[in-house]
């Protein structure tokens, strides 16, 4: 198991549509394993290979509270959202590759995703609350979108800001 480096915006790779993944084999266990080491580490309760400079449809979830709940970590292969809700919920968003800032993202409230599970078997979950957040969060990665992407340009723009001047 190792931690790896969490890339930050403005790298481009943040902005970059993943390729599918052909099979689960030895390295994408591992690679399962060390994203969901570096994700608890961060602490954060997603992580999407591109965060880690890996251009491939591989992401790790895990919602519990790492404080006082037992752990529920999920690594999915090439995840789709095969249904999603009319229902909408407003949620307040954060994102380990820009650091400190936060804001609210309105989605789908509930989700149904498919997915290639670490045994290489393809299995559907429903979702809903923050799992379905976090889930439609990390697939936004995969396809290099990132929540700050779903705000107005205005907001958008003043969040950059605020970040730029912070970073600097
Ligand atoms: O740690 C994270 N928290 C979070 C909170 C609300 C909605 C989505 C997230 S995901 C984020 C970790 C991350 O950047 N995953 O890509
Ligand atoms: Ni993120």
């Amino acid at each position: 198991m190792s931690l790896l480096p969490i890339l930050t915006i403005p790298d481009t790779r943040l902005k970059t549509k993943c390729k599918p993944l052909a099979n689960v084999d030895g390295r994408v266990v591992g690679l399962m394993d060390d994203m969901l080491e570096t994700m608890y580490k961060a602490p954060g309760i997603g992580l999407a290979a591109p965060q880690i400079g890996l251009l491939e449809r591989l992401i790790v979830v895990d919602v519990t509270d790492q404080r006082t709940e037992k752990p529920d970590p999920i690594a999915m292969v090439n995840p789709e959202l095969i249904w999603t809700s009319d229902e909408l919920a407003v949620t307040q968003e954060g994102c380990l590759s820009i650091p400190e800032i936060y804001a609210d993202v309105t989605r789908p409230k509930m989700v149904r995703v498919r997915y290639v599970d670490r045994a290489g078997e393809v299995r559907e979950m429903d979702a809903d609350g923050l799992l379905a957040t976090c889930i439609q969060h990390e697939i936004d990665h995969l396809n290099g979108v990132l929540f700050i992407d779903h705000l107005s340009s205005l907001k958008r723009n003043m969040i950059l800001r605020k970040y730029n001047k912070a970073r600097k």
